[in-house]
């Protein structure tokens, strides 16, 4: 048996989660055009053969604003050195920055952890551009193991990132369970959901402002089992957009999340989303540990 954790940074947006799905071949993280989708580690587990390739996702590491985001930037950081091998996914399409170089300079710190840089929409750029941005990593980051490009959202070049991380899997244990593709408690699944849902449906501020609580199951022998779940903003102006006019928004997340939860537990559900008013939430430890963030801390 071989198996290996493989870390997923890089900075936010770039396509971490959407790369890791497509190599679990599972729905495991969710995925938005917003900045800082993912919050937490989160693993993704693809069994194949007598080889196991354990994903770890990470949320994008960027300059923090409040609490919630310093705990995201270090879960990241932190990923860097529990890991056989590093993939620094970068957005092909856009220059490498500062912030491409502060990523850099964590991955250099985890000592001696070999590193596969992988640029990542190729579908939207051109074979020279393509090139040119290898040059640029060259130039700008320094030197890596291996450099691939690929397609996470068409699965262009997908595949031939397990046959390259396979020479770093090392003989071993088995991990997780050969069926088990995340370690996420379902609970965290169904919140998680109902963020995407948010998050794909509202813009500006509000996708950050956003946290998801499970308040309630109410199981049945007969009839649907009903999950009461909050939803916390940080602003009453908030609360208004999320809920939208007459109560159409909130319905139409409601209904697209029951939809995916119901499809994931495999029977139908009640779903009662409730929208509540948590000034500056993610500045408040003790609330975002209630979340569950900052768990890991002695
Ligand atoms: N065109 C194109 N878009 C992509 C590709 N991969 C990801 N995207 C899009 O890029 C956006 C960000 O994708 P995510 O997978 O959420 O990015 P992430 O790096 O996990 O982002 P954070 O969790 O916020 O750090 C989404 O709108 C994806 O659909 C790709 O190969 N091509
Ligand atoms: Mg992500």
């Amino acid at each position: 048996m071989k198996s290996g954790f493989i870390a997923m940074v890089g900075r936010p947006n770039v396509g971490k989660s959407t790369l890791t799905n497509k190599l679990v071949k599972e729905k495991v993280a969710i995925v938005s055009n917003k900045a800082g989708t993912t919050r937490d580690q989160i693993k993704g587990i693809f069994t194949k053969g007598d080889s196991q390739y354990i994903f770890v996702d990470t949320p994008g590491i960027h300059k923090p604003k409040h609490l919630l985001g310093e705990h995201m930037t270090d879960v990241a950081i932190r990923t860097l050195k529990e890991v056989e091998v590093i993939l620094f996914i970068l957005d092909g399409t856009q220059e490498i920055s500062t912030g491409d170089m502060f990523v850099m300079e964590k991955i250099l710190e985890a000592k001696g952890t070999p590193r596969i840089a992988v640029i990542n929409k190729i579908d939207l750029l051109s074979d020279d551009e393509i090139e040119n941005k290898k040059k640029e990593i060259k130039e700008k980051l320094g030197e890596f193991d291996r450099i691939i490009t690929l397609s996470a959202e068409y699965g262009i070049g997908t595949e031939k990132v397990l046959k390259v991380l396979e020479n770093y899997l090392v003989e071993g244990v088995m991990y997780y369970p050969e069926d088990m593709y995340t370690d996420m408690p379902i609970y965290k699944i169904i919140s998680e959901i109902v963020r995407e849902k948010i998050l794909i449906k509202t813009k500006d501020e509000i996708p950050h402002s956003v946290a998801i609580e499970i308040i309630n199951v109410t199981r049945r022998n007969k009839g649907k089992d009903k999950y009461e779940i909050n939803i916390y903003v940080e602003r009453n102006s908030q609360k208004g957009i999320i809920i939208g006019k007459n109560g159409k928004l909130l319905k139409e997340i409601g209904t697209e999340a029951r939809k995916d939860i119901e499809e994931l537990l495999g029977k139908e559900i009640y779903l009662n989303l409730w929208v509540k008013v948590k000034e500056k939430w993610r500045k408040k430890k003790p609330f975002l540990k209630e979340l569950g963030y900052f768990i890991n801390e002695e």
